[in-house]
């Protein structure tokens, strides 16, 4: 396995194997294998482009061999930023083949994350979709390429004219013959969803992902007249794996790609192609819903929607299948592995209110209290688990690892669930310090961090607040120093300016005296969030111990009580990156 990777213990690895689950699957040999069984059965659909199995698996040939020809090596990592175009597809399953391991990047990250990316994973190219919705990769690209010497290849898509980069349609040559690729090892790398400052990367390896989508499509089951349509991003861990883009190749079926999630296009394609199955977060089935009303759009061949990737309200919930005529599947998921999700013959109020079962009975599962131990059905406590599609670390991380998992293996999710009698999964929270923004996952203290470098911030707490369109928004409090209190606006423009992807930007700002403490004397973020949901109107924060002593809080007199200054600015209504693609 790839150095710097966590492997299964070798025992749990030979159970796997002996009870099938892991079969020896090279990802990288899928596309040749789905060709032979469905020939020239369409494969993807993107815009006018219809590909059949057999030119995928040519494509794919010739682009593996185009990289090998470039000097990519088996075991090279390559950081991924395509949108849902078919090179998506062509270029990951053509770096599988060639051995690399494709790094998937969101379209939305910027100079911040994919610096990040390249220098944890010591990326030696990089794939971007040239100018994408205005904004110049390439160019980004080129300053990442100039700050890291590791970085030596740029491959873009359309019209370049630098020498420095790599048309992407020039990465084609006669196919050559490829060395098979270890089932055991590492095929490409997730993004973590995160929860520390700096993003972790998730390996996924060939056995572990072919035994995921293998296991979801057959739960789901997918065949040859199925239709996924992928309407959030291809590299989200939804999108390409559960079931998904793999699992729909494998099954014969037809993936088409939505240029974003819009109901729109969604709709377009759904009734254009025939859609039977496809997958969206709360915010974007509240899109779908709210669209229903005006659309005369023909959904009929629509037969399940899966939402999942934020918590889903009941009432939303109960909306799907009146309106949208089709059955719910609640997923929840996380690209480190474990995938819960309802099963069509749940019963209604199993599927409204719970987010279902694992989707393999080798999936482990347990609930724990904060001493770790066990917590009977019904109790709320944080998610362990592991399984034969959970990773056992996380890339280049040992520090964290320790932490993040139990001494026998198992991965400490930050989520805060119960189990109902049945074994169902139902999500309460979380402990992990993360604001779920739409679908999209930002890790407070990453933002926290970026704050911190702006002039005039002497503290920073990122916490999540409450909104009925996003689920949840940003929400900073801010300390001043030195009288200055940029505003709102200002907060974004240097963010941006340091490359933050915009998703992450706090959507509101809230200059306060000073931060509440807990006992232990760290930020009591509880608090903060229970603040942000209430009126700015002024802040009081109290320490347990100088509760007694304090005078009222709306005493103006009081001189240990900390004024609200809030430099609120309403929230503009914008789309989860997830939505934007
Ligand atoms: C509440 N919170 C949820 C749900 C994920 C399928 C579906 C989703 C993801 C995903 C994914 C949730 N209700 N139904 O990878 O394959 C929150 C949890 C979880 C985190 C993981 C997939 N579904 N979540 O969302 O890696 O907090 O994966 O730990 O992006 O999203 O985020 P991510």
């Amino acid at each position: 396995m790839l150095e710097g990777c966590t492997p299964w213990p070798a025992e749990t690895a030979e159970r796997y194997r002996r009870e099938g689950l892991w079969n020896g699957t090279d990802l990288g040999a899928l596309p040749r294998l789905w060709a032979e069984r469905y020939g020239d059965a369409t494969a993807i659909v993107a815009g006018d482009r219809r590909i059949g199995y057999t030119e995928l698996a040519d494509r794919v040939d010739r682009t593996a061999a185009g990289f090998v020809r470039q000097g990519v090596e088996p075991g090279d990592r390559i950081v991924l930023q395509l949108p849902n175009v078919p090179e998506f597809v062509e270029v990951a399953f053509a770096l599988f083949r060639a051995g690399a391991k494709p790094v998937f990047s969101l379209t939305s990250h910027r100079s911040n994350e994919i610096r990040h990316l390249c220098e944890l994973s010591g990326a030696s190219g990089y794939v971007v979709p040239g100018v994408f919705r205005g904004f110049d990769h390439t160019a980004l690209a080129l300053e990442m390429a100039a700050e890291l010497p590791a970085l030596r290849r740029i491959y873009a898509q359309g019209e370049t004219t630098s020498p420095a980069v790599v048309p992407l349609e020039s990465v084609d040559a006669d196919p050559v013959e490829l060395p098979a690729n270890d089932p055991s090892d590492v095929a490409f790398f997730l993004l973590s969803g995160g929860t520390t400052a700096l993003p972790k990367l998730i390996p996924r390896t060939h056995d572990d992902y072919a035994y995921q989508t293998r296991t979801v499509a057959s739960l789901a089951g997918l065949t040859t007249e199925d239709v996924y349509l992928a309407a959030l991003p291809v590299e989200f861990n939804f999108t390409w794996g559960c079931p998904g883009v793999v699992g729909t190749l494998s099954a014969g079926g037809t993936v088409v790609l939505a240029p974003d999630p819009t109901a729109d296009d969604c709709f377009r394609l759904i009734e254009r192609e025939g859609v039977t199955l496809t997958s969206v977060v709360p915010t974007v089935a509240r899109l779908w819903l709210d669209e229903r009303e005006w659309s005369d759009a023909d959904l009929s061949s629509l037969k399940v929607l899966q939402i999942g990737g934020a918590r889903l309200e009941p009432e939303l919930a109960a909306r799907i299948t009146p309106e949208l005529g089709c059955r719910l599947q609640q997923v929840f998921g996380m690209a480190e592995g474990l995938l819960t999700m309802s099963r069509a013959d749940d019963d209604v109020d199993a599927v409204l209110h719970t987010q279902g079962r694992p989707v393999s009975p080798a999936d482990e599962v347990r609930i724990v209290d904060e001493r770790g131990a066990d917590v009977p059905a019904g109790v709320t406590g944080e998610l362990l688990t592991r399984g034969p599609y959970t990773l056992r670390g996380y890339y280049r991380a040992p520090e964290h690892n320790a932490r993040a998992f139990t001494e026998d293996g198992f991965y400490r999710t930050g989520d805060l669930a119960s189990l109902t009698p049945e074994g169902r999964l139902i999500v309460r929270g979380r402990l992990k310090d993360v604001v779920i923004r739409g679908g999209d996952k930002i890790a407070a203290g990453e933002v926290e961090a970026h704050l911190l470098t702006c002039p005039g911030i002497a503290a920073a707490a990122v916490v999540p607040v409450p909104d009925e369109f996003l689920g949840e928004r940003i929400y900073a409090f801010l300390v001043g120093r030195d009288g200055t209190r940029p505003t709102l606006a200002e907060l974004k423009a240097a963010l941006h300016a340091r490359g933050l992807a915009d998703y992450k930007l706090p959507d509101r700002a809230e200059f306060v005296a000073d931060l509440p403490l807990t006992p232990l004397g760290k930020i009591d973020k509880k608090v903060l969030a229970a603040a942000a949901a209430e009126p700015a109107v002024s802040r009081h924060w109290t320490l347990a111990a100088e509760a007694e002593a304090a005078p009222e809080p709306a005493s103006p007199a009081a001189p240990t009580l900390q004024e609200a200054a809030p430099v609120t600015t309403a929230p503009v209504p914008s789309l989860p990156s997830a939505q934007k693609g």
